[in-house]
């Protein structure tokens, strides 16, 4: 049965830690309305995204209070009475990503970019809670004997590079430049990357992250604090001409530096890390000369997500995650903030 309180996760003021409650109340069944379902989660990753939204560092404000996540996994327990034509059911295992809902009917949510979205962990409560309120039109169904834990960050960090590199104008054996490699949506970059055919190009720092890429196979490793010249080293090992392309998930701006400076002639920028207040500086001259694409890549939408899952659920590419309780997600962010974590951090709800 479905308990009335639950624990959640919550930032109370902008720029605030998180503080964990045990008596937040759950939406009842019968106040869920039509088109909504209840959701009792196994996990949920941790995003950068999430600590840009409690830092509040972007220009858009998320809501505060603010119950964030939104790479959640977990069974659909209750649907809203009069929901019609649900694609879902009780019972069914479902994913919650950073898109919750769309209104469906503007011309910018039927090219893929609503302006009226419900955006989980910002301007919707999110998955750091044990239940979260989801849309039936938008959750994304697991395959059976995919692991919860293990598709998580697939819902956010790897639908977003997947589709970063879908429309990164690349072929198989083409070089893709990484910088942020060693994190949440870099990490599974290098995957989708490989899975894709292309050499990689990991840029990090640390040994632990020099590790884990190399063991995923990246092709060349290049740490960013000890490197003397990162556009020298990826041009030598391009036969001298520079990478096709850069997925660039750093969460700052000095992830964008020198980019046009390593990409070859024809080559595509594309941006994924989220920097509030950055700007691009890019050589005018050089993005000509070279013709050089420079593209926005925002998360990706429901058939991206269901093919990044499917690469998952097939072994294609692997979550390096480590598991951590409710009460630990501070921790996490003061960890994210020094960026000395490897992969991801899953927050387990069934412990
Ligand atoms: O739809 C989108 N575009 C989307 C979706 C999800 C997340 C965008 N994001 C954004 C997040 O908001 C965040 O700004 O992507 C960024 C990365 O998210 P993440 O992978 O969840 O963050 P992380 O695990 O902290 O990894 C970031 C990595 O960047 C490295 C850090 O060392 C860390 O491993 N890094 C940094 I910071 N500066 C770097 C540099 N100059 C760098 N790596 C190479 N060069
Ligand atoms: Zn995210």
């Amino acid at each position: 049965s479905i308990p009335h309180n639950q624990t959640a996760a919550i930032v109370h003021k902008a720029g605030g830690s998180i503080v964990v409650h045990d008596d937040h109340p759950v939406k009842k069944q019968s106040d869920l309305a039509p088109g909504e379902c209840l959701v009792k989660l196994h996990c949920t990753g941790v995003c950068h995204t999430d600590l840009h939204c409690a830092l509040d560092d972007w220009p858009l404000k998320a809501n505060i209070p603010l119950i964030g996540g939104h790479e959640g996994v977990g069974e659909i327990v209750a649907i809203g009475a009069h929901t019609s034509h649900s694609p879902v059911k009780v019972g069914d295992r479902v994913g919650i990503k950073w898109l919750a809902d769309s209104c469906l009917n503007c011309e910018q949510c039927r090219k893929g970019h609503c302006d009226d979205a419900k955006l989980s962990g910002f301007n919707v409560d999110g998955t750091f809670s044990q239940y979260v309120v989801s849309y039936v039109r938008h959750v994304t169904p697991i395959p059976e004997g995919f692991d919860s834990l293990a598709a998580a960050s697939i819902l956010c960090a790897g639908v977003t590079v997947y589709r970063a590199l879908k429309y990164s104008q690349t072929s198989p054996g083409d070089w893709v430049v990484l910088p942020g490699a060693g994190g949440g949506l870099g990490h599974l970059a290098i995957q989708y990357a490989k899975h894709m055919g292309l050499r990689t190009i990991a840029i990090d720092s640390g040994a632990d992250k020099k590790k884990l890429c190399e063991e995923l196979g990246a092709d060349l490793w290049i740490d960013f604090r000890e490197s003397k010249n990162i556009v020298g080293d990826i041009v030598r090992a391009t036969d001298g001409q520079g990478a096709h392309s850069a997925i660039v998930t750093a969460a700052s701006a000095s992830g964008y530096q020198q980019a046009i400076e390593y990409l070859r002639k024809g080559g595509t920028l594309m941006a994924v890390g989220l920097p509030g207040q950055a700007t691009l500086d890019a050589s005018i001259f050089f993005t000509v000369f070279k013709s050089i694409s420079i593209l926005g890549s925002y998360v990706g939408n429901r058939q991206d997500a269901k093919e990044a899952i499917d690469i998952a659920a097939r072994g294609g590419v692997k979550c390096h995650y480590a598991v951590r309780k409710a009460n630990e997600l501070q921790d996490v962010y003061e960890s994210m903030k020094k960026g000395t974590i490897s992969g991801r951090v899953v927050v387990d709800w069934r412990e």
